[in-house]
């Protein structure tokens, strides 16, 4: 694309030296303002790179020490790495319900995995589209029908699979061989390349299954961290006192981790039952003989020394959070791998300097922290996601932004960039004036919903808000518990401050937040209780 242009200059310049002159001097005197300066600029290209249940504690750039993320990091280093990223929801497809229409998920109507996504609503890369954005949408999505928006489409059925994946291409089921992240990363490579129209800018959304459950990793990392001793984080053996909610769910390593299904004991002898075990083995079963051969070398001495062992209790514990550990990182490997190849073709087709690049994941997930794996909870962990961005043209390298950003903000924050007009209905804010240093205006609060219950992983409604400092939650629907936590005194959330008399006021100035937060996005009691309703019917569950 770049050459073509330059090309065109040249002609120009050996042509009509007389004309050139005269439309130079045109041209300068329409640069006066600032906003003929954007007009003029091509617009900018856009990656938006996501992973699914990417926890920012195993990226390295955000300092936890887990793991090494070379190619990811190098988005932070050239960019700017955000430390307060959250979700509005912290699960799959209503956070990216809401990343593509910049709505709170009551207002675009997926609540949660369960209920249908209307794809006929608006979202960004419609608007993208509509401004002369060539778009794309590759890998995972997790929102049912044929995506709109998109020039091009090759999404993952549902959660897809790691090994010889299917992919439904503009609508045409196809399954590939090969590992799913590599796949990912060679399609979007390849629409990047080929398929594209190399006249119009681009926003191509590049969306990895990975680390999602159930963690099974490519053959080229099945030793990385063989030698690696994890440190659990110090709430692994929490008790959730004052917490019943925490208390009551089922998203444990020690208790609810399936053997089999996530720490991949698949004895032959099937001595070892569990109740994943059949969804396990049919994951394993799409492998080809070479690459079963491969993982049985791996994982079969593995399974030996397991059974020998006899664990129990704390012992099973820590046994299992280590198994947890080495596969779920491992995944991360492959994950980064491609981000490098992505950067690097952005580099080496002069594509770099007007190419926005987002680093991103659908929520945070829990790496042991109060016990658990998957996400869902406001508590910090899987609320907040990693966030980093570069746009050489406008971001300073090494930028660290602190303030609270939300999922939302993205549609509003590339329409921004591309200077197209943001819909008045749009609930997130732009965040470019914020991240090039222009402005230092910002919210002070976050809102926070969650509706996926009763169901997997048992995780109670709620919903809640969350400050610089504080967090205020309620639970509800089997119970009506409420929750206030000093983030500053206490960030692994571990003391539930509710009715403290200590708090008395900062917990009447949060619930009178709470309140502004509900308005100002047009939630309510009564749209909480129709939500309720409107998934017990699909559910079949007795009101
Ligand atoms: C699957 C997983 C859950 C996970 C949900 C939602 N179970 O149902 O562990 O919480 O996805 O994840 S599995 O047995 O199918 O692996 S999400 O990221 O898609 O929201
Ligand atoms: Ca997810």
């Amino acid at each position: 694309m770049l050459k073509k242009m330059y090309y065109r200059k040249g002609k120009v310049n050996q042509g009509a030296l007389f004309f050139n002159l005269f439309y130079l001097t045109l041209l300068f005197a329409s640069c006066q303002t600032k906003v003929d300066d954007k007009k003029t600029e091509q617009p900018p290209n856009i990656i938006f790179i996501m992973s699914d249940d990417h926890a920012y504690q195993a990226i390295s750039a955000y300092g936890h020490g887990l793991n090494n993320t070379p190619n990811i990091d190098r988005i932070a280093n050239e960019g700017a790495l955000f430390t307060k990223g959250y979700v509005n929801n912290s699960i799959c497809a209503p956070s990216r319900a809401a990343m593509l229409t910049g709505k709170h998920s009551h207002m675009n109507g997926k609540v949660d995995n369960i209920l249908p996504f209307d794809w006929s609503q608006d979202n960004f890369a419609k608007h993208l589209q509509t401004a002369g954005y060539e778009t794309a949408l590759i890998g995972k999505i997790h929102l049912d029908g044929i995506p709109q928006g998109f020039d091009y489409s090759n999404v993952l059925p549902g959660q897809g699979q790691y090994y010889s994946p299917e992919f439904i291409e503009n609508g045409i089921k196809k399954t590939y061989q090969g590992y799913i992240t590599q796949v990912t990363t060679d399609l979007t490579l390849d629409w990047l390349d080929k398929k594209r129209d190399e006249k119009k800018p681009f926003m191509v959304m590049y969306h990895q299954k990975a680390p999602h459950r159930t963690w099974m990793p490519e053959e080229k990392y099945f030793t990385l961290f063989d030698d690696t001793q994890f440190t659990p984080p110090d709430n692994f053996f929490d008790d959730y006192e004052g917490r019943p909610a925490a208390a009551d769910q089922e998203m444990g390593i020690y208790k609810d981790m399936d053997l089999v299904y996530d720490l991949k004991m698949l004895d032959k002898e099937k001595e070892i039952k569990t109740p994943y075990r059949g969804m396990f083995q049919r994951q394993y079963d799409r492998m080809t003989d070479e690459q079963k051969k491969a993982w049985d070398a791996y994982y079969d001495p593995i399974i030996k020394d397991f059974k020998s062992k006899n664990l129990e209790g704390k012992d099973l514990a820590l046994w299992k959070y280590q198994r947890y550990m080495q596969d779920y990182l491992r995944t991360i490997q492959s994950v980064d791998d491609g981000v490098g190849e992505v950067l690097d073709y952005l580099k080496e087709n002069g594509l770099e300097e007007n190419t926005i690049v987002v680093y991103t994941s659908d929520q945070g997930f829990y790496l042991g922290e109060h016990g658990w794996f998957d996400k869902r909870f406001m508590y910090e962990e899987s609320f907040r996601t990693p966030i980093l961005m570069k746009y050489p043209k406008e971001i300073k390298a090494g930028s660290k932004i602190n303030n609270l950003i939300q999922n939302i903000d993205f549609a509003p924050t590339f329409l921004d960039y591309a200077n197209v007009e943001i819909p008045k209905d749009i609930q997130g804010e732009s965040f470019r004036k914020l991240v090039s240093g222009e402005a230092s205006e910002w919210r002070d609060a976050i809102y926070y919903t969650y509706y996926e219950y009763p169901a997997e992983h048992k995780v109670k409604r709620h919903y809640g808000i969350r400050t610089d400092r504080y967090k205020l939650i309620h639970f509800y629907y089997d119970i009506d518990v409420w929750e206030l936590y000093d983030l500053e005194q206490d960030p692994t959330e571990m003391k539930n401050l509710y009715d403290n008399p200590e708090y008395a006021s900062v917990q009447e100035n949060m619930h009178k937040q709470l309140q502004d937060l509900r308005k100002k996005y047009g939630d309510s009691d009564e749209l909480t209780q129709q939500n309720l309703e409107r998934f017990l019917d699909a559910k079949g569950i007795e009101k």
